[in-house]
């Protein structure tokens, strides 16, 4: 029987993709875990555990104890706090990937997810459609440890057939749980702003176009992954994955169509120097021929929906 564990369910991805995973395998087949000892609100109906990622013994007993068959790995430090704590952030982002790889080369577990980033990529990437193998040299804290992670995937793979998956997530755009820490949550908070006294301040200039994608599509990305038979994954380091690219511009005329007098001001901060670094878009060429991958949000749609849900109470 499938038994799903969500590490770090308290954040931007975790609670949507918990209310996924109920929606599709039943409300016992999830759990829903993070590191505070309450149960998120949003995922008050959900089956929640307490447990911290660095505790290898704890996650083990919860994983016999709860016959896990597939963990979702989504705690870590994101690339804004990761910059400014690097070595809790290498100690989090990678010591939480081994202990669940080697809960599956062991056999306890049957499958594992864990979330890449666009971050993997560096100033010398090519910067449009951005190919699935290209140049990698990452600039960040964060960025490093997901590429290092990335690798540590693949070998867990190669060595010892275990079943990890993984995708290169673009920044993601959601109006249930706020991002924390992260370069592209300007694009998430500017709703917000939007609707609470119509004006932003972005802490990125005018003209950065970076890779977006709106949640609903990022776990449906996520559960198509893992739930495509296993001959599919051709890539066993981490998957591309394309949504839309705008800059802070293109996010202020579509918000204006609803919004007339909303107004935005630029104050760049070291943020700057991280979207900088990351591609402007991504080509996902692989993840559509392996298992039929396709984004459903453009701008439009997004901007929509985003305003029609986003509660400036939350800020
Ligand atoms: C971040 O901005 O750090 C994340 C990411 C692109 O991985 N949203």
């Amino acid at each position: 029987m499938k038994k799903i564990l969500v590490i770090g369910a308290g954040g931007q991805i975790g609670t949507e993709l918990v209310l996924l995973l109920e929606s599709k395998f039943g409300k016992d087949a999830v759990i829903a875990s993070d590191i505070k000892e309450e149960c998120p609100k949003a995922l008050s109906d959900s089956k929640y555990i307490p447990l911290n990622i660095l505790d290898n013994d704890k996650l083990t007993s919860v994983v016999k104890e709860e016959k896990v068959t597939d963990i979702y790995l989504l705690a870590a430090l994101l690339s804004a706090t990761a910059e400014k704590d690097p070595k809790f952030a290498w100690k989090l982002n990678m010591e939480g990937l081994f202990n669940v790889l080697e809960l599956a080369k062991d056999g306890l577990i049957k499958k594992v997810f864990w979330p890449s980033s666009i971050a993997v990529f560096g100033p010398t990437t090519p910067k449009r459609d951005t190919p699935q193998r290209t140049i990698m040299e990452p600039s960040t804290v964060y960025g490093i440890s997901k590429q290092a992670g990335e690798q540590w995937c693949a070998w867990y793979h190669e060595k010892h057939g275990v079943d990890v998956r993984s995708i290169r997530y673009p920044g993601l755009i959601s109006y249930s749980t706020l991002p924390g820490g992260g370069t592209t949550d300007f694009a998430v908070d500017i709703f917000y702003h939007a609707k609470h006294n119509a004006e932003y301040t972005s802490f990125v200039d005018d003209k950065t176009m970076l890779p977006m994608m709106f949640m609903d599509d990022a776990v449906r990305a996520t559960v198509e992954l893992m739930e495509a038979p296993e001959e599919n994954i051709k890539v066993h380091s981490s998957y591309n994955l394309g949504g839309i690219s705008f800059t802070p511009e293109d996010l202020k005329e579509e918000i204006q169509k609803h919004i007339p007098d909303f107004k935005i001001n630029y104050a760049p901060d070291f943020r700057q120097d991280i979207a900088n670094s990351w591609p402007q878009s991504i080509d996902d060429k692989n993840a559509q021929e392996d298992w039929n991958w396709k984004h459903e949000f453009d701008l439009p749609k997004l901007v929509d929906v985003m305003l029609k849900n986003v509660d400036p109470k939350l800020m």
